[in-house]
């Protein structure tokens, strides 16, 4: 019996057979437009992102993401050329719903070619996007498409799977989110995502080293290092659930103060309630995703990756370790031969943020170098870097905007004795 589906299959098998390469040309078949416009219906909050764009066409949502390079701000003094989707490293957040049938247009407008792997998907084997295997590598120029229809939920994630050391350390991921057809309970109030990575951003440098497999300088959510990570909001007792991806090359046990999160999903989508457990730090390895929830408390409270260079920008790792080695009097003699010699180290590291606070590394370090720690609080110094940002809860929060820093409570705040 032929049916139009039998059609279309014996068509794309007589183009593969005639060139390799399956094939379909349809005036029907053209990727979205206006892929850098935001989602209007979306519900994550990307950090530092936004969700992508869709079109309906029929009973079927089209995406369309565009291989390509990016210029890059890591943090205030730090700019990369990187690659990445659409615009942006990572890309934009996919955002669809279990059941649904979804066609995926990847553009490449790099110089080498790529594919696309939905990492945690469902799908057919001939759709799982591995260079080589499962079809031929998308050339510069190209444009192929993957289409499935959805059946399952959770925190998946996308990245090339063609030179891959390469494509990853240089930018190129995205999240892709896969709502429950059903409503789980509890509801979430606000619903954030962010993926893990690390990057060889040497100081002095303007692109990311592939080659280096443990020594990274930068450690980032979404392609961000604090102080340039966004804050998470939240009014106080708001179900918040953070969901976190990791495609660097290292695990990074994530930790929030101030509150017992439970972990409640992954790839596999909301655990049911009898499996959740109670933490204050989980460690998300590498290729996994975790969602983490919990009920907002009051406070400005922290949260990052507790491997605490991970919390740290760039710094030598070759440097001799100066901790209680007396330099004061060397200083001056040095400088008569090397002017504007400075050191620092003597007592410890925290004097580093101090002249940064100062202004000293902003403009005397090495060229597109941020400082290895920075930000200022109300109190100070941060002296944070990297995988670190402040999760702000306030009784009083207008739904939009940064609250400021938090008013601690009568007798509610460590004190000094006199
Ligand atoms: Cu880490």
């Amino acid at each position: 019996m032929s049916t139009r589906r039998n059609f279309i299959r014996d068509a794309s098998m007589l183009s593969l057979l005639a060139t390799g390469i399956p094939m379909r040309a349809s005036a029907a078949l053209a990727p979205p437009a206006n892929t850098k416009k935001n989602a209007a219906d979306a519900r994550i909050i990307t950090l530092n992102g936004r969700s992508l764009d869709y079109r309906m066409n029929a009973e079927v949502k089209e995406f369309h993401l565009i291989a390509e390079p990016v210029e890059h701000e890591f943090a205030p003094g730090t700019v990369a050329k990187c690659w990445g989707y659409n615009g942006t490293t990572p890309g934009p957040t996919i955002e669809v719903t279990e059941g649904e049938r979804i066609r995926l247009f990847v553009t490449n407008n790099l110089n080498e070619h790529t594919t696309m792997h939905w990492h945690g998907a469902l799908l057919p084997c001939g759709m799982d996007g591995i260079g080589g295997v499962t079809q031929p590598h998308i050339q510069p120029g190209e444009t192929w498409v993957y289409e499935w229809t959805v059946r399952q939920h959770g925190t998946l994630m996308y990245h090339p799977h063609a030179d891959e050391m390469t494509q990853m350390a240089f930018g190129m991921m995205g999240l892709f989110i896969v709502h429950p057809k059903q409503p789980t309970t509890p509801k979430v109030d606000r619903d954030y995502a962010f993926l893990l990575h690390n990057w060889a951003m040497h100081p002095g440098t303007y692109r990311p080293d592939p080659s280096v497999m443990v020594d990274f300088d930068l450690w980032t959510f979404n392609s961000k290092t604090f102080p340039a990570i966004d804050y998470l909001y939240a009014s106080s007792g708001d179900r918040v659930r953070i969901r976190v991806g990791n495609l660097s090359m290292w695990n990074h046990p994530i930790h929030l103060h101030g509150h017992q999160f439970y972990v409640t999903g992954s790839d596999g989508g909301r655990y049911p309630q009898a499996i959740w457990r109670p933490e204050v730090t989980e460690i998300v390895g590498v290729g996994q995703m975790r969602d983490i929830e919990f009920d907002a408390v009051p406070g400005d409270w922290a949260f990052h990756c507790h491997m605490a260079h991970h919390t740290m920008g760039p710094m030598s790792h070759n440097f001799p370790n100066m901790v209680g080695v007396q330099q004061r009097d060397l200083v001056e003699r040095i400088r008569q031969v090397v002017p504007g010699y400075w050191t620092h180290g003597e007592n410890g590291m925290a004097e580093h943020a101090q002249h940064i606070v100062g202004g000293h590394h902003r403009n005397s370090g090495p060229a597109n170098t941020m400082p290895m720690m920075d930000g200022m609080g109300p109190y100070g110094p941060i002296e944070m870097g990297g995988m670190f940002t402040i999760v702000k809860v306030r009784d009083d929060w207008d739904g939009k905007s940064n609250p400021g820093w938090f008013n601690h409570l009568p007798g509610e705040q460590a004190y000094k004795l006199e």
